[in-house]
């Protein structure tokens, strides 16, 4: 029996046990402190039904490895190189790449088409974003789950939230939504406004933790003027809640341990990092900062504490809007994005600018379709490497659990390309692992993130827990309507135009991102007008597309949804970076629909 882990991109990642001799029939690591006895369908079914690419391709024509490698080194020659690697598998040995191309002078790309916008409005007012161990969330009161999907996105979480109240705030009325204590179905994009609302009510009615901010976050009677500077009966309006709802749901978070889990849904918005920034200025408001149960539970940094020995400097161009047309080779690794990139056409377009594309992958799709030069990877139960989560501190190895004869792991492929090129020799795969590994603490058979707090901030914020919180004291929006909102600015009486919806695309159980199961549905109100299984033509000014209709009862009038998997989904997304953290901005969108 091997003990391995999970390494596709997803919060839980799970602890597994492996028997060679019945791979691929795997279990859960029971004693692993996450995974509790369970995988998810996608590692018990459709990551093992999904079809490998076997053979490496050069111009269409299948060839060997070492001819593929070979082409590949000739194409890294180029003048202009771009190494653009996505999230398909967590495990740390992905970046091993960097140093490749440190050495060939080529760019990286930064930023991020996940949590970049979040992150930066937690850098904003904490100055590091730590992860909140889920002991703390098992020890909460209350738990405000907002713009996160977590049953299907975080299902190892749902044991940590058995039993307690439950306060959700979606457009959409998700799994969990239907058995909350309260829930608020507010309009996509106003998270800023509720977090700023419910910030000044609990002010105004004295609420605010007076000691604890003395003590840790001194500024907030600035905040509370900044807070003040918005409308409060247009926002009530435009978020879509009453004041009665409001005054029940700040009621039902005092005075008691609240933890808030905060997921994607948020910050897929230019000002995604305003939204974190003011709702952690709620919570710092309430005290609810470096006390046991209580806390924010955002993506968290999982590299913190760690020296990443493939950090290099180096031009770097942003991750989301990567323009390859400017490079004349394009390197991807582990990533879809003419699929996962917003806005499709221009993805693909700038792709055909470009003279060599080499896709370094596992599956088929519409990057490998493109690709010069296609070579296979090796999956992760096939290679060895370390696996952290942006969830809990639980660094798990990942161990290889079979040999196979097809693909190359990231670490070999550095290393054919080094020698190859004629640069220094890299050190080996093991001391890589280890230098990860080494700079754990060791519990039992598990390993402890460096970055591990038993509660948070308790000592203060910043990287030496000495700093106050900065509260959020701007605020700039030029998306929309939103302008009416704030006193300075001049009141109009548009109204949200009724014939155009938010897009709101979040994940979905049986894929991750866009592996494995895809579908094509367009997800909207009962009353709109159109029949279940219908085709319509979904159109935003970045592009269009077709799907197939699902009626529901879960959704606003104002509101359409189209999973993150989708074919087609991101045709219609705009390639615009967020305010801060160079992030992508999937919902950044308001959509048309019509007939066909
Ligand atoms: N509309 C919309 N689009 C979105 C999002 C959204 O919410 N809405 N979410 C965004 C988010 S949060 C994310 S994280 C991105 C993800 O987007 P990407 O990072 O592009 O990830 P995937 O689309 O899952 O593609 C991963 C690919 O990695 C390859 N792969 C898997 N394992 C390995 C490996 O071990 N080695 C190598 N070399 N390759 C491997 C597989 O072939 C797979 O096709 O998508 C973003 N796209
Ligand atoms: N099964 C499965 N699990 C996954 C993934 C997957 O593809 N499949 N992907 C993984 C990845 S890469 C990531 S980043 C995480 C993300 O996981 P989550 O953080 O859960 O993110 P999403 O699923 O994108 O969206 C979460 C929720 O936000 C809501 N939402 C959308 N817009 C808004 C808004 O404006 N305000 C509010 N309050 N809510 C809004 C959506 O309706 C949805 O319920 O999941 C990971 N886990
Ligand atoms: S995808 Fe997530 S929930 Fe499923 S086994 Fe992997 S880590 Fe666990
Ligand atoms: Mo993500």
């Amino acid at each position: 029996m091997i003990k391995t882990a999970c390494g596709l991109d997803c919060p839980d990642a799970c602890g597994i046990e492996c028997d060679i001799d019945s791979f691929p029939k795997i279990k859960a690591d029971k004693a692993h402190p996450i995974s509790n006895g369970a995988l998810c369908s996608l590692l018990n079914r459709e990551i093992f039904k999904e079809p490998r690419i076997t053979t490496p391709r050069v111009n269409g024509k299948e060839v060997s490895l070492e001819e593929a490698l070979d082409a590949t080194a000739k194409a890294l020659k180029e003048k202009s190189k771009v190494l653009w690697r996505g999230s398909g598998n967590f495990g740390v040995m992905q970046e091993v790449t960097n140093l490749l191309f440190e050495k060939i002078k080529g760019t990286t790309t930064k930023g991020s088409l996940c949590d970049g916008s979040g992150d930066a409005g937690i850098l904003a007012g904490r100055g590091v974003n730590r992860i909140l161990p889920p002991e703390q969330i098992a020890k909460a009161d209350v738990i405000v789950i907002w713009g996160k999907n977590i049953t299907v996105t975080a299902s190892h979480l749902m044991p940590y939230i058995e039993g307690k109240k439950i306060v959700v705030i979606d457009p959409i009325k998700t799994a969990i939504a239907k058995r909350a204590d309260i829930f608020l179905q507010i309009a996509p994009r106003s998270d800023f406004y509720l977090a700023i609302m419910l910030a000044r009510f609990a002010i105004m009615g004295d609420h605010e933790d007076k000691e604890y901010l003395e003590e840790f976050a001194p500024e907030y009677e600035e905040f509370y003027d900044f807070t003040r500077g918005f409308r409060i009966k247009s926002i009530l309006e435009y978020i879509g809640v009453d004041l009665h709802i409001m005054g029940e749901l700040l009621e039902f978070i005092l005075n008691k341990k609240v933890v808030f889990l905060i997921g994607n849904g948020v910050q897929k918005y230019s000002t995604g990092n305003f939204v974190l920034h003011a709702i952690d200025s709620l919570v710092a408001t309430l005290g609810y900062f470096g006390k046991e149960g209580c806390g924010v539970a955002f993506l968290g940094n999982s590299k913190l504490g760690f020296n990443n020995p493939f950090e290099v400097k180096g031009k770097k161009v942003e991750k989301a809007t990567t323009n390859f047309g400017d490079f004349d080779t394009v390197l991807i690794q582990g990533g879809n994005p003419t699929e996962s990139m917003p806005n499709s056409s221009r993805v693909i377009e700038e792709l055909k600018k470009s003279k060599n594309i080499i896709y370094f992958g596992l599956y088929e799709n519409r990057t490998s379709s493109m690709a010069d030069i296609v070579i296979p990877a090796k999956n992760f139960f096939e290679k060895d490497d370390v696996r952290l989560s942006y969830a809990h501190h639980i660094v798990s190895p990942m161990r290889k659990i079979i040999e196979s004869d097809f693909g190359i792991s990231e670490y070999e492929f550095t290393s054919y390309l080094f020698q190859k090129l004629g640069l220094d020799e890299l050190k080996s795969e093991r001391e890589y692992i280890e230098f990860w590994l080494n700079q754990c603490t060791k519990k039992g058979e598990y390993y402890i993130s460096p970055a591990y707090q038993k509660i948070p901030y308790k000592n203060g914020f910043g990287e030496g827990e000495s700093d106050e919180f900065e509260f959020i004291d701007d605020f700039e929006d030029y998306f929309e309507t939103n302008k009416r909102l704030t006193k300075a600015r001049k009141k109009s009486k548009k109204e949200i135009i009724s014939d155009e919806y938010w897009l709101v695309t979040p994940k979905v159980n049986n894929s991750l991102n866009t592996q494995f199961k895809r579908d094509n549905k367009i997800t909207i109100h009962e009353n709109l007008g159109f029949n279940n299984g219908e085709k319509i033509i979904a159109y935003s000014k970045w592009g269009e597309h077709e799907f197939i209709v699902k009626n529901s009862s879960s959704m606003r009038k104002d509101t359409v949804l189209i999973y993150a998997n989708a074919e087609g989904v991101n045709y219609l997304t705009p390639s615009i970076i967020s305010d801060e953290g160079n992030n992508a901005c999937y919902q950044e969108v308001k959509l048309k629909l019509k007939k066909l």
